[in-house]
């Protein structure tokens, strides 16, 4: 069993202590520590993805790695810990230099475009980096360009000439993305040099069959050109060996038990199908020059300088700091080369490899450099049953979001760390913000504040009471309340450090219901008739808690969390200051009471909906045929009304042991219970990804036992060219059980 501890300390914790490290001694009932090797942290360095400058932020982004990394970061601050954010665009590679030419304008203009349109859109939603830099600064180019000289010098690479696709029309190497053709695996003939967006199977250019250049169309041809490989298989070892045990020449860095299952899992698939030679370089005219001699033409791999890009944000930010206090010494190095200094990641789950495996090779082989603690990538989120897509615009638009609900930050905020895919793929959905928002954040949370406020304006007008001293904790039910309140910031902070933060901001709303019930159990609007002294204590003690609310939903709700101070004219307190008595002063002023969250009607939740689908582009829709089969015999109108379609949703889905094509599906058609149906599209679909998905359902159609399970009922499914199956959903959302005539 592996145990974990923190011991606190005057400015610094010890992290992880190894399996074996801490053992109880007999009898005496204490503990004796036995560490090996403990790591010593004092300060922690907290990156975020870069993001492409290629486009907007949506809601995915955010409940991916900039809301945790946030929430994370805001609660090590209020615990007084030393603690550095950075995060900025990634603006390199071919994910630019294709929006440019569907855009028709130059990188240098789309990486302008949106590194300032995200910037302020993690500005206006409250992401508190310490620095949001750029990869196009030269202090980037300088950094980027330095390292991989570095790892020249260290023999990391190996150069090696390559056949690659060259477009003779537009003259120049092809990246992977520039390049598609048939996908070998489905047939697909937009499948892109790298993978197949349909089956979604990872390619390289050469597996496509009929390539052709995304540049001018034209065939292009196979030409010898050189670049420098990283032979990741070097490494297989000791990153196999630090992954999973946590420890790194010798020195334990950290829990493998810390570490996601889905992140370990992901990381042991590639180490078992092998590392190998990775190439660092690339041919593209956008991007960081490889700074070596015959090196024309050819820029650094984007995902070799973007991980860097945290780095040179780090220098970028020590640099600000020197200006704006020439005092400070915050020199950069002391964030990316101690060892009290403890790194974390903050990513979606496709960049998994990248930051646990490849960048942490290219750190050590660099030298000098800590490695990532720990990498808490999340999982993907899926909107209103579909998978995000940009293309697709299937997304809610952060900067779009925020114009449309202003000053509703945190709203969005609480409804995505509420459903955040910690640990597996989840789904936003307008009516699950919309019941967070009425059911919880109104109810709850502003109902209590409101209710305090509202009667300490009316008892006394609007100042703090004075508390009958001996009462504020003698009472059986303030015994009570102060039992239950009092841990609960730490139980926050440990599971924030814990990466679980829709267990933690539940912890931290817990406040505001155990306030709830307080003032309802204690009911002081009757009391204050009969026992005014005592309703004196009871709202002191409300006031008290609304300031504990004030730092432990500041990470999750900060905008909220200044306005409960406003409204206490208190400043921001320390973490471990939550429930201090001395908190508020009797007699100081309060502010108005304010409604800190007003409800949200169906109809703003609806034109949301709406809007989706409305700003869906219609090229989904092919401009294929098949060939038509002949059209069955007539039948009358009475026989077509005997079948009863419905609208379904799919609320489970699981294999059907010992059947390789059969799902067991259960079917919501607006019944007391769900249909259970047994559906031959094992092959096609994964369980995990059908549940939420709207179907054309038959309902009166005879059971049937299909492996011992009964089938009360068919999914209707229609099939494209290549026998692939898909559903038949409605062109716009409709209650599951809508009829279909
Ligand atoms: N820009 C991929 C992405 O936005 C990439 C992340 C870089 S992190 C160093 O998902
Ligand atoms: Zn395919």
């Amino acid at each position: 069993m592996l145990l974990r501890t923190v011991v606190q300390g005057e400015d610094h914790f010890l992290q992880t202590i190894p399996n074996g490290g801490f053992r109880a001694s007999g009898g005496s009932g204490t503990f004796a520590l036995e560490m090996s090797t403990v790591k010593e942290i004092k300060r922690t360095t907290v990156t975020a993805a870069l993001p492409y400058a290629n486009g907007p932020l949506h809601i995915g982004h955010i409940a991916g790695a900039y809301l945790p990394a946030d929430i994370y970061v805001r609660c090590l601050r209020l615990r007084g810990k030393e603690v550095l954010f950075v995060c900025g665009s990634d603006e390199h590679g071919a994910a630019i230099t294709l929006r440019a030419l569907k855009e028709n304008t130059t990188p240098k203009a789309i990486v302008d475009k949106y590194h300032a349109i995200m910037g302020k859109a993690f500005k206006d939603f409250g992401i508190a980096f310490d620095i949001y830099h750029r990869t196009s600064s030269a202090l980037h180019r300088k950094t980027s360009q330095d390292f991989f000289l570095q790892l020249h010098a260290n023999g990391a690479f190996i150069e090696q000439e390559e056949l690659q696709y060259y477009d003779e029309e537009a003259k120049q190497f092809l990246a992977d993305r520039y390049i598609k053709g048939a996908c070998p695996v489905c047939g697909n003939t937009d499948a892109y040099g790298d993978q197949c967006e349909k089956c979604g199977t990872a390619l390289s250019p050469k597996e496509l069959k009929d390539v052709r250049s995304t540049l001018s169309g034209s065939a292009p041809v196979l030409k010898p050109t050189s670049h420098w490989y990283l032979p990741m298989e070097r490494s297989q070892q000791w990153v196999e060996e630090w992954i999973n045990t946590g420890t790194l020449d010798g020195v334990q860095q950290h829990l493998a038990n810390e570490w996601k299952p889905q992140v370990l899992g992901q990381c042991n698939s590639w180490l078992k199908d092998g590392l190998r030679p990775r190439a660092m370089t690339r041919d593209l005219d956008w991007g960081v020059p490889v700074p070596l001699p015959g090196a024309d033409g050819k820029v650094l791999y984007v995902w070799l300088d973007a991980p860097i890009g945290y780095i040179s944000a780090t220098k970028e930010w020590a640099k600000d700091q020197a200006v704006k206090d020439p005092g400070s010494s915050p020199e950069w190095e002391k964030w990316w080369k101690s060892d009290e200094t403890r790194l974390l990641h903050f990513i979606g789950k496709d960049n998994i490899v990248f930051h646990c495996i490849i960048f942490p090779i290219l750190l050590k082989m660099h030298g000098g450099y800590i490695l990532p603690q720990n990498v808490p990538a999340n999982e993907f989120l899926n909107l209103e049953g579909e998978k995000l897509s940009t293309s697709r615009n299937w997304a809610v638009w952060l900067h779009e979001y925020i114009e449309r609900w202003p000053d509703r930050q945190d709203e969005l905020r609480y409804a995505l760390t509420s459903i955040m895919p910690e640990f597996k793929d989840s789904e936003f959905t307008w009516k699950d913000f919309q019941d967070k928002n009425n059911n919880e954040l109104v109810s709850i949370l502003g109902n209590f504040v409101q209710r305090v406020f509202v009667l300490c304006h009316k008892y006394y007008e609007g100042k703090v009471p004075q508390p009958a001293h001996s009462s504020v904790e003698a009472g059986e039910q303030d015994t009570l309340l102060w039992a239950d309140l009092n841990p609960l910031p730490a139980k926050v902070a440990e599971e924030v450090d814990r990466f679980r933060f829709r267990e933690a901001m539940a912890s931290a709303m817990h406040v505001a219901r155990l306030g709830n019930k307080y003032l309802t159990d204690t009911e002081p609007w009757k009391l204050e008739k009969t026992d005014p002294e005592r309703v004196r204590t009871v709202l002191y003690n409300g006031l008290r808690i609304v300031g504990a609310l004030s730092v432990v939903l500041d990470p999750f709700l900060p905008f909220t969390a200044t306005k409960l101070r406003t409204m206490l004219g208190i400043g921001t307190l320390p973490w471990d200051d939550a429930f201090r008595a001395d908190l508020l002063v009797p007699g100081a002023s309060l502010g108005k009471p304010e409604h800190l969250f007003k409800p949200i009607d169906d109809a703003a939740i609806a034109a949301e909906v709406e809007r989706l689908h409305a700003n869906r582009p219609k090229e989904d829709v092919p401009n294929t045929r098949v060939a038509a089969k002949p059209i069955k015999p007539m039948i009358t109108f009475d026989d077509f009304s005997k079948l009863d379609l419905r609208i379904g949703v799919i609320r489970t889905a699981e294999v059907v042991p010992k059947a390789d094509k059969l799902l067991k599906l259960t079917v919501d058609i607006g019944e007391a219970e769900p249909r259970t149906v047994v559906s031959g599209i094992a092959q096609h679909f994964d369980p995990e990804e059908l549940p939420g998905t709207e179907v054309l359902f038959l309902a009166n159609l005879e059971p049937r036992k299909m492996r011992g399970v009964e089938s009360q009922g068919m999914v209707l499914m229609t099939e494209d060219a290549e026998g692939k199956l898909t559903f038949m959903r409605p062109a716009r959302p409709v209650p599951a059980g809508s009829e279909v005539r």
